[in-house]
């Protein structure tokens, strides 16, 4: 990444955090957007606590990164992997090589679009050494290689009202009615415009397996396993998500887990 394009991105994830978690903080706080950057949105911010301050920063700080030699011998699969939980469809489309796959994003953007998988292999890519967390007390670490979500959401443009990013796959997991409740998780714009919040299509240098979410899967990795959704088929920007599905977030979540599972 060029310095410009990075001080532009940094730029983007500041106020995005600013927007996001200041919004909530400090309440009633508008023209948001306008704060040149994030440290200076602080400075001018009156009656901040140091708490809070040390909590709006530790948002935007990165995952640990790893070594080749540290790459997982064997990375476990967890959850939908097969035609189990997989439509025959999607089966069908990765038996062609996921060339009649798209992804859609749409929901409040300016530009709505259609990805094909050659067309987010065009994007410049970030490839990143990390450590998967899962809830049920496992960890492995992998390469995961994709464009940045900030990239995609620029070239679709947000709505001033977006405040979540809605992800949308194609399988269901058994406890699920299928056709009903397809998997599904969401972020906010913090996270979303997070350096290391990447759509991968590669890991550990070769192609996503169907096991581990091809054609592209979410990366957010300051959270757990269960918010970095597989088998990707559409990101939806919203203000909300008490709508969609049971409500809280995503299809874990529905079931009790923490819409916010930060590690
Ligand atoms: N679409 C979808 N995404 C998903 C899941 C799933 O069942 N379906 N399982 C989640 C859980 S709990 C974990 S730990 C990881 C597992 O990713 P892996 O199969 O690459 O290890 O994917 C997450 N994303
Ligand atoms: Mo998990």
């Amino acid at each position: 990444m060029t310095n410009g394009r990075w001080l532009y991105s940094r730029r983007r994830f500041l106020a995005a955090s600013a927007a996001g978690t200041a919004g909530l903080v400090l309440g009633g706080c508008d023209r948001l957007s306008s704060a040149p950057t994030f440290r200076e949105f602080l400075a001018g911010a009156e009656g901040l606590t140091e708490r809070v301050h040390r909590a709006l920063l530790w948002r935007g700080a990165l995952a640990r990164e790893y070594r080749v030699a540290d790459i997982s011998r064997t990375f476990r699969a967890n959850g939908s992997q097969d035609a189990y939980n997989l439509p025959p469809e999607h089966i069908e489309l990765g038996q062609r090589g996921f060339s009649d796959w798209r992804l859609v994003v749409d929901g409040l953007v300016l530009r709505p679009a259609r990805f094909s998988l050659p067309e987010l292999r065009a994007l410049p890519a970030r490839t990143q050494i990390t450590r998967h967390d899962c809830v049920e007390g496992w960890s492995c670490i992998g390469s995961w290689t994709g464009p940045s979500l900030s990239t995609i959401l620029d070239r679709v443009g947000l709505l001033a009202n977006a405040r979540f990013v809605v992800f949308h796959c194609a399988d269901e997991l058994p406890r699920y009615i299928r056709g009903v409740n397809p998997y599904y998780e969401s972020i906010d714009l913090i996270d979303a415009f997070h350096p290391q919040t990447i759509l991968a299509y590669e890991m550990n240098g070769a192609p996503l397996s169907l096991a581990h979410g091809a054609p592209l899967r979410l990366r957010v990795e300051r959270q757990l396993g269960y918010k970095m959704a597989k088998f990707l088929t559409r990101i939806e920007v919203v203000d909300r998500f008490d709508r969609i599905g049971r409500g809280r977030g995503g299809t874990w979540e529905d079931d009790g887990y923490e819409w916010y599972a930060g590690i």
